[in-house]
Order: structure tokens, then sequence, then C-alpha cells
């Protein structure tokens, strides 16, 4: 059955009419990829289906938050009796502790944790409060790690020696950028040089333990150790920005795989079970200084609104309470991994597959890659061929090479063997392509 998408194009042109590249977050245009984005109708399980009718077997998960696959039973009946009581008070509401104490139970240095509703609040938020405790300005991130897109971390790495941030967007002041130093993931050098020279004025280092937006990409033997320790050496701020990887990579996210123990932690995606939601937390130290326990000023009208909450904690109630259920997700995105790669050594074409709990990726590269510059020398065209070619047999894939994929408890083996079946058909395309 060939793939349609009449419907999707007629709303992508009046959804441009109205909202700007006619959607309401950039990498969802398929702008990268090319083609017209299908508009989605529903989702159930591992699935979605367009307004065209067309259904495919779902990798993307809405960025990571569906672990459990979409429209969970016990989700939306939770949700149900939410919306029954009312939407949203302002006011404190028992959920709202009760989902705190499920993340403190997985997440234990978090010992005080606010809720916000996105990522990118809570990277924002935690940056002042780190900059407030330290009384030091500066803060250090990676190339390639996205942490949301405020003024403070849409920065890139200047030019030449110097690390000084630039604007990674108009409408970042140079001022703001100047603030924060971009260093290569995985980089040990790269840090201690940074650190040696502005270190007694680094407030915090933010990181992706495990890097999702750039691609996935792993932390190298030793990095994170040596990360905490220059940190910890300097009396900066070690900052884990587990937004996608909380939660995802496993139950206790990087920090449990590598047994790093931050200063503070970002999450986001999953604690909200797909609505909004975004959280920040760490030691009790630094975190009783956010208002009104301290000075630091952070508010939100829907923060810890009762609907989320619900969501994220029958969600997180599932996922501590279901047998194995790590160890299953794990063991799916492993085999899809291991068949997608031997599927690519058929036609002898030469990718990098990288996966870690119930995140993976790959890259159109026959090096190794471990960094955003590394990332960069993929070959984007070859990854869209294959990316089209998924779609059309009804597999949707995140449309970027510089984004990651997200396995759910909701996929069954017949969706794997179908995603390795399909690799096979899109890799042979991609091979005629380089042929000719
Ligand atoms: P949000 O503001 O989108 O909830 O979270 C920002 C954020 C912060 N930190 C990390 C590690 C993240 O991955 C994100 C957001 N992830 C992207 C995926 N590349 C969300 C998808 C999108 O931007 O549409």
């Amino acid at each position: 059955m060939s793939y349609k998408f009449d419907k999707s194009a007629v709303a992508f042109a009046e959804a441009k009419l109205h909202i700007p590249g006619g959607v309401n977050s950039p990498v969802r245009s398929f702008r990268s990829v090319g083609g017209t984005p299908p508009f989605i109708a529903r989702a159930l399980g591992s699935q979605i289906i367009d307004i065209d009718g067309n259904r495919y077997i779902d990798y993307v998960g809405s960025w990571g938050p569906m672990i459990l696959g979409h429209a969970h039973p016990a989700v939306t009946e939770a949700l149900q009796r939410a919306l029954s009581l009312g939407t949203s008070y302002g006011a404190p509401t028992l959920v709202e502790t009760e989902l705190t104490k499920s993340i403190k139970a997985v997440f234990p240095s978090m010992e005080l944790v606010r809720m916000v509703n996105s990522g990118t609040e809570a990277t924002m938020s935690v940056l002042r409060v780190a900059r407030a405790f330290t009384k030091r300005t500066k803060i250090v991130k990676f190339a390639g790690c996205y942490h949301g897109h405020h003024d403070g971390l849409l920065v890139k790495a200047g030019s030449g020696a110097a690390t000084f941030g630039v604007p990674d967007s108009p409408g970042v002041p140079e001022g703001i950028a100047a603030a924060t130093l971009t260093v290569p993931y995985n980089d040990v050098h790269s840090l201690t040089e940074t650190f040696r020279q502005h270190g007694e004025d680094i407030a915090a280092v933010i990181i992706e333990p495990v890097a999702g937006n750039m691609g996935m990409v792993l932390p190298l033997a030793g990095y994170l150790e040596k990360v905490r320790q220059i940190t910890s050496q300097y009396g900066a701020l070690l900052i884990f920005d587990e937004v996608m990887s909380g939660f995802r990579v496993a139950h206790g996210g990087a920090q449990q795989i590598y047994k790093i123990q931050p200063d503070l932690t970002c999450l986001g995606k999953i604690i909200g079970g797909g609505l909004p939601v975004g959280a920040y937390g760490g030691r009790r130290d630094i975190m009783e200084l956010i208002a009104p326990a301290g000075p630091v000023y952070q508010a939100g009208t829907l923060s810890g609104n009762p609907l989320a909450m619900t969501a994220g904690l029958v969600t997180l109630k599932l996922l501590t309470e279901i047998p194995d259920l790590y160890k299953k997700i794990s063991a799916k995105t492993a085999a899809l991994c291991i068949g997608i790669k031997q599927a690519a050594e058929e036609f002898e074409l030469k990718i990098q597959v990288h996966y870690l709990g119930a995140m993976f990726g790959m890259f159109f590269s026959d090096k190794r890659v471990y960094d955003y510059d590394s990332a960069k020398q993929s070959d984007t065209g070859l990854f869209n061929i294959f990316f089209h070619t998924m779609l059309e047999q009804g597999i949707y894939l995140a449309p970027s090479q510089f984004e990651a994929a997200f396995m759910s408890a909701a996929h069954s083996e017949e969706d794997i063997a179908a995603t390795i079946a399909a690799s096979r058909v899109a890799f042979e395309k991609v091979k005629n392509c380089t042929k000719s």
C-alpha cells in the first residue's frame, strides 16, 4: 500500500497560514528531511495514525514521553477521573507531592524538586539557582547538546580558541551568550583547559549525560567521572540534563547507569506522561534557595497542574510496578538495533548505531561518532532517503539525522521484525542511490 499524504498536505498549507512554519516546534516541519509532515489523528500503543489513514510504528513517541506507549488505559482512565475534578486550581494539591516522591524514589540525588511546565523552563531555572548558589556567572555547555530554547543556552562555540559563546539564534543578546562557554562533548582536555582559564567564575556545567540532540551519542568510558571530578575541584555545580535520558536510558537515568551524583538534575517528558511538564531538583542546600523557601524567584501558573501530575504519577508507578519493564524494553531496543545494523551490512553500508535502555540512534557515517563534529560528518542525504523509505513503509522515525529514537513498552516483537524488514528495503534504496 503506497502512502498518500493528500489530507496532510492540505492541512499543512492551512497551518502555515496561521502558525510559523505550520508547526509549533520546528523539527516537526520535516524541513530537515523534506516532504510533508503527516498530521496525526490518533495514537494507540506503538502506533500513530495520520489524517490520511496511514498507520505507523512510532519511534518518536512525542520525543520521549510515551515510554508506555500511546493512550495507555491506566493513564487515560486516571486522567478522565482527574478531569472530572477540574483542570487547574493554582493551589497546592496532594498529587504534586506524590509525583515528587515518586521521582525522588528513583533519583535520590534530587532531595528537593520543583515542577515546571517544560524542559526549557527546568534548565532555565536551574541555571538561575546555580548562579545564585555559587555567586558566579559563567556556564559551560557542550556542542551538540540541547537544553531547550532559553537565551542562556541557545549558544554555540565562538570562533577560534576562545570558548566564549556566540548566539545560536537571532534575538539572543551577545552579552548573555558570552556568559556561556561551549566545549566539545567527550573531550576532557577542552573541559580541563576551560576550567584552567575560567574555573573560578564557572557556576555550573550542564550536560546531557547521554546525548540525544546531536543524534544519540554516548559518553566515552570515564568521561562523566572526569566531568564530576573537574567541577568538584573548582567548586562548580554539575547539572545533568536528563529531560530525555531520565526514566529512558534506565529507570534512574544516566546517573544510575554511570553512578555519578550530579548536584542538580533536570527532568521532563516521561514524568508528565505526555502532558506539559518539566522539573528541576537536587541538593537540598541549593534548592532551598528557590522562592518561597529562599530568594531565588521562579514561578508558573500551571506548574504542578493536576492533569500533568496525574498522568506522570500513573506513568511512574507503572514504570516501577511492571516486572522487568526496563529489561524487556532494553532487549527490544537491542534486537532492533542489531537487526538494523545487520541489514545495513547486507548492503555493504557502514552506519553507526548507538543504543542504551529504551533510546537509540543511527548515523549514516563510516566513522565513529562521539561528538557533534563527528556527528556532522554523517551523510544526511542518505539519511533522508532512508527516512522517507521507512515512512512510506509505515515506520515513523525522527525527521532529522540529529535526533534520537525511542522504544516503548507497547512495541511488539512483530513491530521490531517489521521495522528490520522495512530497513532492508530502505537500505537497498540507499545503496542504489549511492551507485547512481
Ligand atoms: P522542552 O522545552 O522541549 O520540554 O525540553 C527541552 C529539552 C531540554 N533538554 C533536553 C535534553 C531535551 O532533549 C529537550 C527537548 N528535546 C527535543 C528533542 N530534540 C524536543 C522536541 C522538540 O524540540 O520539538
